[in-house]
């Protein structure tokens, strides 16, 4: 019995070039934050969410897997990424069953609700499972500029696909579930009408130094400014999903601690971190300056590349000396997460002081629309690129003997 399972389940599998040649010709539909409160009122309809998602899905997950297709095939081949390319097979195919079902039949829809957090789980440990794939290349190849930027070509594209295709799990699961969050009855799914930027940041903030508290026995404060031109006094808020502001600020917070930290090692009165929320017609703007002493220039694009970012996972078998932060792909995909809703993250060094961090998001949710990327011919020619000769001068370690040139006259 099981033998034939197996054997039937690897037919299914072996359709799935064909299905994947099928739904990548068609682009994704971004979803702006209207769309996805719609889905969540109050006469949302479970069966159109349904019927768009069985669709949805598959294009999303068919788009990104014809890119998974065009790695470098040493970093192709590699267990790890093998093993995250059949996750996405495995889940492409158990949408696809539902094509053949009924909307109108309530346990289908049940059924469905339960592949999606199935498949939600399956795909958990891919950010690391990636990592692991680029670890292995970097052992047998080295990292050199054009696998950088191959790889971070890639991944920035693969992760923000895997955010949005994440976002429209949790929201049919959220949403569908019949529940109200609890201690956010007022969220629809994974969005808050009311995001109040400030709690977030305290929340992160304390966070984060409970982190610091840990790992360095003690923390920076924290000063918080809201700049509210429009209507003072009232609490700035947008329309956003808290988690990923959360995750952002987190992350930026632990940076800038650990900076602060290490640059005043003597311990006593440690400089403060700053941060300042404002909000005009367009932009919001988080930015959080830290006097952790800067980054040197010439190291900041380094800050958000996933190949050079990427050091074996410490071990941590004693948790309170976990590090605060410095491995892993924190910065580059809390980049990812302000970009999804048409925002940015943008860091600014003075070395010798201290670095200002930026987190631009749309004030208006008719401006957050995903950011989604496309699998189409302009994509496919950025994996084509290649080594060509450097058309900058490269600088001479000798000063130059201008003596040399006074001969001719
Ligand atoms: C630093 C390096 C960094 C990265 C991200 C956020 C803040 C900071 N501060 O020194």
């Amino acid at each position: 019995m099981k033998f034939v399972r197996f054997i039937m389940k690897n037919v299914a599998l072996a359709s799935a070039p064909h299905h994947i040649e099928h739904f990548s010709k068609f682009s994704p539909s971004p979803l702006s934050m209207k769309q996805f409160l719609d889905f969540g009122s109050t006469n949302a309809c479970e069966k159109t969410s349904f019927v768009f998602l069985r669709q949805e899905l598959p294009v999303r997950l068919s788009n990104i897997m014809k890119e998974i297709n065009l790695l470098p095939k040493r970093l192709l081949t590699t267990p790890s990424v093998q093993m995250v390319q059949s996750w996405y097979i495995q889940s492409l195919m158990e949408i696809l069953e539902f094509l053949e079902k009924s909307p109108d039949d309530q346990s289908v829809l049940e059924e469905f609700v339960n592949a999606l957090v199935n498949i939600r789980n399956r795909h958990n440990d891919v950010v690391p499972t990636m990592a692991q794939g680029v670890i292995e290349y970097k052992e047998v190849f080295g990292q050199d500029p054009v696998t950088n930027q191959n790889i971070q070509y890639f991944l920035d594209r693969f992760y923000l696909s895997r955010i949005s295709i994440r976002m429209l799990i949790n929201q049919h699961t959220l949403v569908f579930d019949g529940a109200t969050n609890p201690v956010h009855p007022n969220t629809i799914g994974s969005i808050d009408p009311h995001c109040q930027v400030a709690e977030v940041v305290k929340d992160a903030y304390e966070s984060a130094r409970m982190l610091c508290d840990q790992y360095y026995l003690s923390s920076p404060d924290l000063v918080l400014q809201e700049l509210n031109t429009d209507n003072r006094n009232q609490p700035i808020s947008i329309v956003y999903v808290p988690s990923h502001l959360y995750h952002m600020l987190f992350e930026l917070f632990k940076n800038a601690m650990r900076a602060t930290i290490e640059n005043h090692k003597e311990g006593s009165n440690l400089p403060l971190i700053q941060v300042m929320v404002a909000i005009g017609g367009e932009d919001l703007t988080v930015k959080m300056s830290d006097q952790g002493g800067g980054v040197p220039f010439r190291k900041m694009e380094n800050v958000f590349s996933y190949m050079y970012s990427t050091a074996p996972k410490p071990q941590m078998d004693d948790k309170h000396r976990a590090p605060l932060a410095g491995f892993g792909y924190g910065l580059p995909i809390s980049r990812l997460y302000a970009k999804y809703f048409q925002g940015d993250l943008q860091l600014y060094s003075m070395e010798g002081h201290g670095t200002d961090a930026v987190i631009h998001l749309k004030a208006l949710s008719t401006d957050s629309v995903e950011r989604l990327p496309v699998f189409n011919k302009t994509a496919r020619r950025n994996y084509e690129v290649t080594q060509g000769a450097d058309d900058w001068c490269v600088p001479s370690r000798e000063p130059l003997d201008l003596a040399v040139f006074r001969l001719a006259k």
